[in-house]
């Protein structure tokens, strides 16, 4: 759709019904809560302009994600956004969450920060370009870590909210009838949103923002997928040759000396570590990234932004912190489950907090405090996601499959990228808000 057509769109669609969600206009929506979120808050744009028309907060809101642990961390603080009006959670199937316990373990959490009513949608079975998924061994474990917390009485196990409709139908539905224009956070492989996209390319007129967590974008050897992923107890079980199927990993991996083995060592052959470019949530769909940023490439700037792996780096969750931060918390409920959380993540191996730095992120963004618990942004980037893979590399040489470059001629909108965060920042804004839970 070309920009024009897009903006007289949006601005129809914004003229008529979007006083309903007015009663915050100009007032930044104060009250006690709002005073704590945006207690370094600076005077910031409260309404967003789309079409000479104003749609101001809360905005309609999506938060598509692979119901991780950090996906999890990120949902306990922007429950409790005044920025954000909860329509729809999406889950993705690709990713960490198992696709059958990722929907009721992030609506079991959900509930527990009181938006047991919002919508969920289970998501596609397959990533778009399967290649890799996590660990089967862990998405088991994060599984477990959720019933543990059933048993203990901590969450409540309920699948009341889930919707007959897949994530990508839900997506698009909400996008069409949304008066007005949606927010959109993706803390996972982006596939729900590529197939919604797909589905309906129309409906990117009628985004006001999309918030994208991966890529190893911006800085050089950021890379976070690595070979030691790849296998767990000796058994090959992410990367597989036939992407599309979880390997259980029955037996160990074939020993390829002096046979004509189906498997090759590594990830089909390349060692992760040493020549990957990419992030995980790139990595799991890459196509997915290459298709979401083609569908939006008409959206103009300040619409896209990505948090790319340097940001985090900074970032690690620590066990000490936790149970520091934990003990703060007024619901006991809350500090059990923060503290058992942290412990499950850092059995998983690396432990960063990415998605729930990038739920911050956005909600500072919203808040008109870009800079923030961002504190580098690389903005307006023309940039394209390689779909290419090359298996025989020379030492120091890069596979580019999942790697974000420049490109002048990219096929995707100008893309602002956050590429380092501010730890102080992220602490003080981050632990009042989700104490607000209980
Ligand atoms: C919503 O979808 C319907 C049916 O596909 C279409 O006719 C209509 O134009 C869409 N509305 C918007 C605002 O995109
Ligand atoms: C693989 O097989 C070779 C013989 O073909 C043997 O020498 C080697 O120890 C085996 N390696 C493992 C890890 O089993
Ligand atoms: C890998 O590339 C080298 C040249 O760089 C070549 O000699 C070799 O045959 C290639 N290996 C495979 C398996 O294609
Ligand atoms: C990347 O992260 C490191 C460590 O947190 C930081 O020092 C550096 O400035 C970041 N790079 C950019 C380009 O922001
Ligand atoms: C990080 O945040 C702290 C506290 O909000 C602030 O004092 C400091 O100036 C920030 N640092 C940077 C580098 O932006
Ligand atoms: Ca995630």
């Amino acid at each position: 759709m070309g920009r024009f057509v897009q903006f007289l769109w949006s601005s129809l669609a914004c003229g008529v019904a979007c006083v309903a969600s007015e009663d915050c206009a100009g007032a930044d929506c104060s009250d006690a809560s709002a005073v704590l979120q945006h207690k370094t808050k600076a005077k910031g744009r409260s309404t967003h302009s789309h079409g000479g028309r104003e749609c101001s907060k809360p905005y309609p809101f999506i938060w598509d994600n692979d119901a991780n642990y950090d996906d999890t961390l990120a949902l306990l603080y922007l429950a409790h956004s005044e920025n954000l009006d909860w329509k729809a959670i999406t889950i993705e199937s690709d990713g960490m969450g198992t696709p059958h316990g990722g929907p009721t373990n992030i609506a079991a959490a959900a509930s527990l920060v009181g938006l047991g009513d919002v919508p969920i949608a289970m998501g596609g079975l397959s990533s778009l370009s399967p290649i890799a998924t996590m660990p089967l061994q862990w998405r088991l474990e994060t599984d477990e870590f959720f019933e543990r917390m059933f048993r203990g009485g901590i969450l409540d196990e309920t699948d009341r909210a889930i919707v007959d409709l897949t994530a990508a139908q839900l997506i698009v539905k909400i996008l069409n009838e949304s008066a007005c224009p949606v927010v959109i956070l993706t803390t996972g492989p982006a596939t729900n949103v590529a197939e919604a996209l797909d589905m309906d390319p129309s409906i990117a007129g009628n985004i006001h923002g999309i918030y994208m967590m991966g890529s190893a974008y911006g800085v050089p050897g950021t890379n976070n997928v690595y070979d030691w992923q790849m296998t767990y107890n000796g058994v090959k079980g992410s990367c597989t040759e036939d992407g599309g199927q979880t390997y259980t990993g029955l037996s160990p991996p074939l020993n390829r000396s002096g046979v004509v083995s189906a498997i090759r060592p590594e990830c089909r052959g390349v060692d992760m570590t040493a020549h990957g470019d990419t992030e995980w949530n790139v990595f799991m769909d890459v196509r997915a990234w290459h298709m979401v940023y083609g569908f939006l490439k008409d959206l103009p700037a300040d619409h896209v932004y990505v948090l790319a792996a340097n940001a985090t780096l900074n970032m690690p969750v620590t066990l000490e912190e936790m149970e520091e931060y934990a003990a703060t918390l007024a619901d006991p409920g809350l500090r059990i489950f923060v503290t058992e959380l942290a412990k499950a993540f850092l059995a998983a191996g690396e432990a960063k907090w990415w998605d729930a730095q990038c739920a911050v992120v956005m909600d500072q963004v919203l808040s008109g405090l870009k800079q923030g618990v961002c504190s580098n942004w690389f903005e307006d980037k023309l940039t394209s996601v390689s779909l290419v893979w090359r298996s025989n590399l020379t030492d120091g040489e890069l596979n580019p499959y999942g790697s974000v470059y420049d490109d002048e001629d990219a096929h995707a909108p100008p893309i602002d990228y956050c590429l380092d965060g501010n730890v102080t920042q992220m602490w003080e804004v981050y632990w009042p808000m989700v104490n607000q839970t209980g």
